[in-house]
């Protein structure tokens, strides 16, 4: 098999990437290890940046966004006791916060990808990228219990945290930086009404909670646990009472209903700041986490796709590399501010056993700061909704 670009990965940033090539006439194929099942029934990000929904209404994809996504103004934030609306739509000329499961994207993406008669294969899982640095590197996968060979221009490691692409770059090129947090997310599903118009953002004694949304009849929410603890340790009551607590505001009830999902993730932050090896390029959590008290994986997963789309169409229509040449620079400079709001949110939002009593009050502080300060919002509620691009994007 030959093609112009090889994509590892059938996630956002895989599959928004072959979209993309595919309108300005550029060749990909998607190899994707998983089952089109798995990838489309995974649960993971809800919140979409507005220059990402205007990206999904532009490819023609928005139709059961319009649908089923829920648009708020803003967030809630909690704290001491009390409830503040940050009204994003206002703060930054209109910019809306669409909650949409990735799932649902990816959905969108993958029945439009096939209807354009885009190639993307399932249980199809890369096992190694060779010849990085030569004119044709290939892909080397098994799908249907053999072993075949891609052959492309450029190959894209689409990959996620786990996958083989980052790996596939000499450790001792690879510029890696990287925080753990002591804290974990217990996340749950409950077919429950919805209890607040809004996402509602907790820092209350027992620690960290967040009330989201899917469905009118269904809700997501999230509490800080311990990243090693164990879920029979989370029976359904213990769940609610902590909810309850965490969420708890005078003449204001959470509604409750059966708990279908439970999982615990750990909260981290990575970058690794070289995302290009001669004919490979990195996007999305292959080269970089973030923890997911802003909202921000799948949004900066998709930025670096929409940079590298920009390069790789210079390549082949202009005959100009230049912007290939500034793919990490260019990204690194959206991916760390994407770092900094992530990391910002979770230390303000978290109770860390580790911290002293200063910096608990450097955080409510801060939380103050928002609350009293229009110019502290805006900058709060810009980096939420998106950032702008800058010229080079
Ligand atoms: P993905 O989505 O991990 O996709 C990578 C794909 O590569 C495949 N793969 C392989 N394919 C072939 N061969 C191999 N050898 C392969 N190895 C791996 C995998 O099967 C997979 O399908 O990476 P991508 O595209 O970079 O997208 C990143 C986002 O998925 C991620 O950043 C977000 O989910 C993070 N995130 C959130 N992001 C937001 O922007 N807003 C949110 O509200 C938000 N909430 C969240 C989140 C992530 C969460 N979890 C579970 C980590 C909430 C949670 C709880
Ligand atoms: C979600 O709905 O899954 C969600 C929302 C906001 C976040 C993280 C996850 O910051």
């Amino acid at each position: 098999m030959k093609t112009q670009v090889g994509i590892v990965g059938a996630g956002p940033a895989g599959l928004f990437l072959a979209h993309l090539l595919g309108r300005a006439g550029i060749a990909a194929v998607i190899l994707e290890a998983r089952s089109r099942e798995d990838v489309e029934g995974t649960i993971r990000a809800g919140v979409l940046e507005q220059w990402v929904v205007d990206l999904l209404r532009e490819l023609g994809l928005a139709g059961r966004l319009e649908r089923l996504a829920d648009f708020h103004r803003g967030i809630s934030l909690q704290w001491n006791g009390q409830r503040f609306h940050l009204d994003m739509y206002d703060l930054t000329g209109g910019k809306q916060v669409t909650v949409y499961p990735q799932h649902e994207v990816l959905r969108d993406l993958i029945a439009g990808l096939l209807d354009r008669g885009g190639t993307l294969l399932f249980e199809a899982k890369v096992e190694a990228l060779e010849d990085l640095t030569g004119p044709t590197p290939r892909l080397r996968f098994r799908h249907g219990g053999a072993e075949e060979i891609l052959e492309c221009d450029f190959i894209v490691g689409a990959d996620g945290f786990h996958g083989p692409s980052r790996q596939a770059i000499p450790a001792a090129l690879r510029r890696e930086l990287h925080k753990t947090y002591p804290f974990g997310w217990l996340g749950i599903l409950t077919e429950a009404p919805r209890s607040w118009h809004e996402l509602i953002y907790a820092n209350q004694a027992g620690g960290f909670a967040l009330l989201s949304t899917r469905t009118p009849e269904i809700q997501r929410l999230y509490i800080q646990c311990d990243p090693h603890d164990d879920l029979a340790n989370w029976p359904d009551e213990r769940i609610w009472a902590e909810l309850d607590s965490r969420l708890a505001l005078e003449g204001w009830t959470l509604h409750k209903g059966p708990i279908f999902q439970k999982g615990i993730i750990p909260l981290r932050s990575f970058v690794c700041e070289t995302m290009h090896y001669g004919r490979l390029f990195l996007a999305g959590d292959a080269a970089h986490i973030v923890p997911p008290t802003g909202a921000k994986g799948l949004n900066l997963a998709v930025a670096d796709v929409k940079v590298l789309a920009r390069a790789l169409i210079a390549h082949y229509h202009e005959q100009d590399d230049s912007r290939l040449a500034r793919y990490d620079a260019t990204c690194l400079k959206r991916i760390w501010k994407g770092e900094r709001f992530s990391w910002y949110m979770t230390t303000m939002l978290h109770r860390n056993a580790a911290e002293t009593e200063f910096e608990r009050r450097i955080h409510l502080a801060d939380l103050d700061y928002v609350r009293s300060s229009r110019a502290a919002a805006t900058a709060l509620a810009e980096n939420y909704v998106g950032l702008p691009f800058e010229d080079d994007a």
